[in-house]
């Protein structure tokens, strides 16, 4: 509101060339400067332009991803289109995997791991690792006369998904303001400057591969493709479209370039359209799609494109507010300075901004009928990522959607959810032809062509296991949302996947157990059978499916079969360490410090370890996660994070956050977050940023263990604090106050009805809240029994060493809105 007067205001001053106005504006330009450096809690900012790709800011509207450098005399917006991947349809299934199957599993039962590895790595996997994601390429702006410049400052405003950088020149203020429009489907910067005339570009396009330039009724047109990769043949072609519109002033072309000269105020429109139909198909007319939309978006006014963007925005990023406290002085500093500093500062609204430009970039790069974010979400200027930039499903695009539904995103997960449909499609294929199986089956990799056989070798691909764990998101959605329309469409996905391991699972010949095999613990070769974490994710697919197919009411023999099959797999098991057994074979080493903490799905992101009915499990898993240590990758930072809060421990949690708020970059190694704020593996990788995110809300608010926990783990140092907008199982939006360390006040907004069980380490009351009596009846909160094996050495089981809670039921109405206060 205050911008757009702003604006308006500067548009008038231009046109009536008024001094008195021109005065005013720049005491206006003045002020907000001034408000700007005192660092607001929603704003990266910096007093030095881009010098790395790590510094430039991003912005995306799911579809179009672009980074900016803000340099002055070099403005480089480097972009992405979602689709633009190497390759074309193809599959990646060895059909000599069917007959060495029984071969391999005799070999792991045995113990011959070596040779186990040896037969799959020649019979499972093909020459092909995956297409890459890639970039579109940049466009480069060159300003003459701007390398002297005084006064500068971007930043990326969270709140409205607008980039901003402004400085002087000879007296001057320039000023560019961009943003991937999530109405007009396109980019759009507008250049201003505060004199007459003063804006002088010229437009080009850069790209580390071959593409054709050309000028075209008043636009300049970047043809490229995607590249050829392991044999198959690049099918993506793309074209870019970039037009200028100006008030005054001249534009005008060259074969390769466009050239603006003497305006006050330019808008540049960037459009791209490839080729790209589905994951089986590509002819879509990419010329027609990028000038419809470039053509479109040029018609309407500029203030109204930033507005109706920004609302659009604002739609979903402001149903999730977080107030952790502040540190007034230390939040008045860059980004990247309050960064540096946070070891010392302990600056609790950085790990706010931290944790909102996880949702941030959530929105930015997954809305609904778009792509599923991938290993950098769609940010990417390479034409060969870092593992292709594609999607690993043994955590990290999973992690990529961890905070959808708790942080109030839940349509933001769709794209997600439409790549397991797909999945689900594409793998049938492979169940077949590998493993002569019923169902669907994916591994440890997949791309935009949802391959889903095994990639690059044994240790590392051989996990038939990669369907079962992006299948639990389906559950997930309907356990936040309650839409059973939406269930019954997911529920041939979920069902495939259980089918492929009712056929798959074999018994083990030591102890009769149905397990995976041949497959590793995520990362960790030799091949094994029957690992931990295979257990816990086919234990969720098959009780899941079993709930789902009762609530729609399907067939219940299929039911039984799931169920009696669910009898038939391994426990989870405690080992000679203490610990919880990664693997059927208790060899765990307690100097294992491997990032991959997969054992532990069954705490988080799984449902299947609880503090309060397994203790002996949850005791075991906490020894599981000691003795990995804190020290991890970005990603493992993130999942750190949330398993500390499930082990209901704020204070470690808080340990785990803090080492990702180290600043990463040149040479430190060490460090996990780079100066714009993407996290670091090193390199870097956007599961950490949602990792990190989902993590924080689960400090704040859990709801997978029979009850809505309010502030499960929340450390000493967030002692005052507020949320409002994050969301439980069940469909409850809460808005909660807590004060030193106690929730003072709750507000739950109920959007399905039913009972909601409300846990707390403080006493509460409210009209109608009564004690919590027996079991939950709320369904969503109903989980399948699991139990907790006894511990050989007894004296060494100390007991989980809970705080006390106070627990209670309150009869919900669907609509209703509910306050509740501490007692
Ligand atoms: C898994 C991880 C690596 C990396 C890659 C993209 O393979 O083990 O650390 O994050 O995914």
């Amino acid at each position: 509101m205050i911008r757009a007067t702003i604006n308006s205001l500067f548009e008038r001053c231009i046109n009536y060339k008024s001094s008195r106005f021109m005065m005013a504006w720049l005491l206006v330009g003045f002020f907000l400067m001034n408000n700007d450096a005192k660092g607001q809690d929603l704003k990266l900012w910096y007093n030095e332009p881009a010098k790395a790709w790590v510094e430039a800011l991003p912005l995306g509207n799911s579809r179009l991803g672009a980074m900016v450098y803000g340099i002055p005399q070099r403005e480089e917006l480097q972009l992405n289109e979602e689709t633009i991947w190497g390759g074309g349809p193809y599959r990646n299934d060895n059909p000599n995997a069917l007959q060495a199957l029984p071969e391999a599993q005799k070999l792991v039962f045995e113990g011959r791991t070596k040779e186990a590895d040896k037969l799959v790595n020649q019979n499972f996997f093909t020459k092909m690792h995956g297409m890459p994601f890639q970039t579109a390429g940049s466009v480069i702006l060159k300003f003459p006369g701007h390398e002297t410049n005084s006064a500068y400052y971007r930043e990326l405003d969270i709140d409205r998904a607008v980039a901003l950088t402004r400085y002087n020149v000879d007296g001057v203020t320039y000023t560019r303001e961009t943003f991937s429009s999530f109405v007009d489907n396109v980019i759009i910067m507008r250049i201003t400057a505060s004199k007459k005339g003063a804006v002088n570009f010229d437009l080009s396009y850069t790209k580390p591969a071959p593409f054709k330039v050309s000028a075209k009724n008043n636009v300049l047109v970047m043809e490229g493709k995607g590249a050829s990769h392991e044999g198959i043949d690049a099918k993506i072609i793309y074209q870019m479209h970039s037009a200028v519109k100006t008030n005054d002033g001249k534009v005008s072309f060259t074969d390769s370039t466009l050239s603006v000269y003497g305006a006050t105020v330019a808008t540049l429109y960037i459009s791209i359209g490839t080729n790209f139909i589905d994951y089986k198909t590509v002819g879509a007319d990419y010329e027609k799609k990028a000038a419809a939309w470039l053509s479109a978006a040029m018609t309407k006014d500029y203030a109204s494109a930033i507005k109706n963007h920004a609302a659009f925005y604002a739609k979903q990023f402001n149903r999730f507010k977080l107030d952790l406290g502040k540190n007034v002085e230390a939040s008045k500093l860059p980004t990247t300075q309050r960064i540096i500093n946070y070891r010392t500062t302990q600056d609790p609204s950085l790990v706010t901004l931290l944790a909102q430009f996880g949702r941030y970039l959530l929105i930015s790069s997954s809305q609904p009928g778009g792509q599923a974010a991938n290993l950098q979400g769609i940010w990417c200027n390479a034409m060969y990522p870092p593992w292709d930039s594609k999607y690993t499903i043994n955590i990290n695009a999973e992690m990529n959607y961890w905070p959808a539904e708790v942080t109030n995103l839940s349509e933001n997960h769709q794209p997600f959810i439409q790549m397991v449909k797909e999945l689900s499609q594409s793998g049938r294929e492979t169940a077949q032809v590998m493993y002569g199986a019923d169902g669907w089956t994916a591994h440890h990799n997949t791309d935009i062509w949802r391959v889903t056989g095994p990639i690059d070798f044994a240790a590392a691909g051989m996990w038939p296991t990669g369907g079962a764990w992006v299948s639990q998101h389906l559950w997930e959605h309907y356990l936040y949302t309650g839409d059973k329309k939406y269930l019954a469409d997911v529920y041939p996905a979920m069902k495939g996947s259980a089918d492929f391991f009712l056929s798959a699972l074999v018994k083990h010949p030591a102890n009769g157990w149905m397990v995976v095999s041949p497959s590793v613990s995520p990362e960790q070769g030799p091949l094994s059978a029957g690992t931990t974490m295979d257990n816990q994710l086919v234990f969720d697919i098959l009780t899941r499916t079993a709930e789902a197919n009762k609530i729609l009411g399907g067939d219940a023999a299929y039911r039984a079969k799931l169920l009696n099959m669910v009898k038939k797999l391994p426990p989870m098991q405690i080992g000679k360490h203490t610990q919880l057994q990664e693997w059927l074979e208790d060899k765990d080493d307690p100097k294992n410090e491997h990032r991959h903490v997969s054992h532990l799905y069954g705490l988080y992101p799984g449902d299947q370890v609880s503090p309060y009915t397994h203790p002996k499990l949850f005791e075991a898993a906490r020894n599981s996660l000691v003795y990995r240590g804190d020290k991890a990758t970005g990603w493992s930072i993130g999942w750190k994070v949330n398993l500390w809060a499930r082990l209901l421990d704020g204070n470690h949690a808080y340990t785990i956050v803090n080492n990702m708020l180290t600043l990463a970059g040149g040479n430190n190694g060490d460090g996990r977050t780079y100066p714009n704020m993407f996290t670091a593996h090193p390199p870097f990788q956007i599961d950490g940023n949602f990792g990190l995110t989902a993590g924080v809300a689960e400090m704040i608010l859990q709801s997978h263990d029979g009850a809505v926990h309010l502030l499960p783990a929340i450390p000493d140092i967030w002692k005052d604090g507020s949320v409002s907008g994050i969301v439980a199982r069940g469909g409850f939006e809460i808005s909660m106050t807590w004060k030193k360390g106690e929730v003072t006040e709750i507000s739950v907004v109920s959007k399905l009805g039913g009972n909601l069980r409300l846990r707390a380490y403080n006493g509460l009351k409210a009209a109608n809240l009564k004690p919590a009596k027996g079991a939950n009846p709320n369904t969503f909160f109903t989980k399948p029994a699991i139990a907790d094996p006894s511990v050989s050495d007894q004296a060494s089981f100390k007991g989980a060493g809970l705080k006390t809670v106070y627990e209670y039921d309150l009869a919900t109405k669907a609509g209703g809105r509910y306050v509740i206060f501490k007692k």
